[in-house]
């Protein structure tokens, strides 16, 4: 792996990732694809149109269903799913505390039920490695817990010890698998998860032992998670500067446009959220002067492309009012087109931050994209 910071605007951080599946500039959003697909309809060519350089799977979806033996015994995940750029997996551990009720947390890993057929699975590191091993993806997260918000210091202190214990052994097993010499990707990197809530002394002490670790990537968990936007900053302010200057910093589950132009502000290069693809489903799209819903009425007769001059494959070909009558009578491609909007608009906007970062000019870019996404439009 090889990480190049090709210039800094203040934190803002202007680089490349190099893997074995290709160069990630950042910063950057990664689209997701939970269950190795990006729902809505939109294949991996699609992907390649609206400037996807990174989709997320997840360890947990792709075990339970389909499972990661079949996926490993096809080839992987990239050949799966014919997609030979990065792809990162989360962890699961993150999904089994979203998704399944019954769950029992130990020192060993995690007890629980599948949100698919109830039967009882456990995964611990090891377990979160192997699959994520059998996947084959560009980069692995480490098995973490993300604690509910809010919880007690004791929780709190109690959680992230267990978690740097988990960290450990995922760090162990990783390097046991690409040792391996039947292992799909040898070279698949490993990202720690700094975790700590808002309690900033817990997540510096954590921050400072992980980063001793010499991981190839290090991500912030449990932020995003009900937490003020402002907590969410303060914490990111406190927090990154005891993190690797020279590795990239991922800030999972993040999150609105505003949110992705403060935090690149506060030194992060990696992101993800559902929000482009789910607010797309459900007929909101972005554009540079606020969010639309398009089943409002008032759309009936647009004529306009979703936003003027967007080069998506949406806006290309068809108007606010066709859109919207395909959403209001239930078509696959209503909501095709308006994720795939969605998903350029965020990766479109990346671009412009990355240029903006090289032109350092990146604390006037954010303050006029944030200006004019808040005035609006009729
Ligand atoms: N841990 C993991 N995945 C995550 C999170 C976390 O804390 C979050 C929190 N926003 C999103 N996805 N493993
Ligand atoms: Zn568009």
């Amino acid at each position: 792996m090889n990480y190049k910071i090709i210039k800094k605007d203040g934190r803002a951080k202007r680089a490349e990732l190099t893997t074995v599946h290709g160069t990630i500039q950042t910063p950057v959003f990664m689209n997701v694809g939970t269950v190795a697909a990006i729902k809505g309809a939109v294949s991996t060519d699609d992907l390649r149109d609206i400037k996807t350089q990174v989709q997320l799977s997840n360890t947990y979806h792709l075990h339970v269903r389909t499972g990661d033996k079949v996926i490993r015994e096809f080839g992987g995940l990239h050949e799966f799913m014919n997609w030979d750029r990065p792809i990162l997996t989360d962890s699961g551990g993150f999904q089994v505390f979203s998704l399944t009720g019954l769950r029992k947390i130990k020192e060993e890993g995690v007890y629980f039920q599948s949100h698919i057929d109830g039967h009882k699975i456990f995964m611990g590191p090891e377990e979160s490695m192997q699959i994520q091993s059998n996947l084959g993806s560009t980069i692995a997260m480490a098995f973490d817990e993300c604690p509910p918000h809010p919880a007690t210091r004791k929780y709190m202190q109690d959680s992230v010890d267990r978690t740097t214990r988990w960290l450990d052994r995922s760090r162990i097993e990783m390097a046991r698998l690409n040792s391996l010499p039947e292992t799909l990707n040898k070279e698949q990197l490993l990202f720690g998860i700094n975790q700590g809530g808002t309690y900033e002394d817990i997540r510096i002490a954590h921050a400072k032992t992980i980063s001793a670790m010499d991981l190839d990537g290090y991500a912030l968990g449990g932020l995003a998670v009900g937490e003020s936007h402002f907590e969410m900053y303060r914490i990111l302010e406190e927090t990154v500067p005891y993190l690797p200057e020279n590795k990239p910093i991922y800030l999972m589950g993040v999150g609105t446009p505003a949110n992705i132009l403060e935090s690149v502000e506060r030194g992060v290069d990696f992101f993800d959220c559902v929000y482009p693809s789910r607010n797309g489903r459900h007929g909101h799209v972005y554009t540079n002067y606020g969010k639309l819903n398009l089943f409002n009425s008032k759309f009936e007769l647009d004529r306009r492309p979703i936003e003027e001059g967007c080069q998506c494959p949406a806006c290309k070909s068809y108007s606010r009012a066709y859109i919207r009558h395909l959403l209001k009578a239930k078509e696959m491609l209503g909501m095709r087109l308006s994720v795939l909007h969605n998903l350029y608009f965020y990766n479109t906007m990346m671009e412009e931050i990355r240029d903006a970062i090289d032109n350092q000019c990146y604390g006037e870019y954010k303050e006029r994209k944030l200006a004019k996404m808040a005035e609006g439009q009729s």
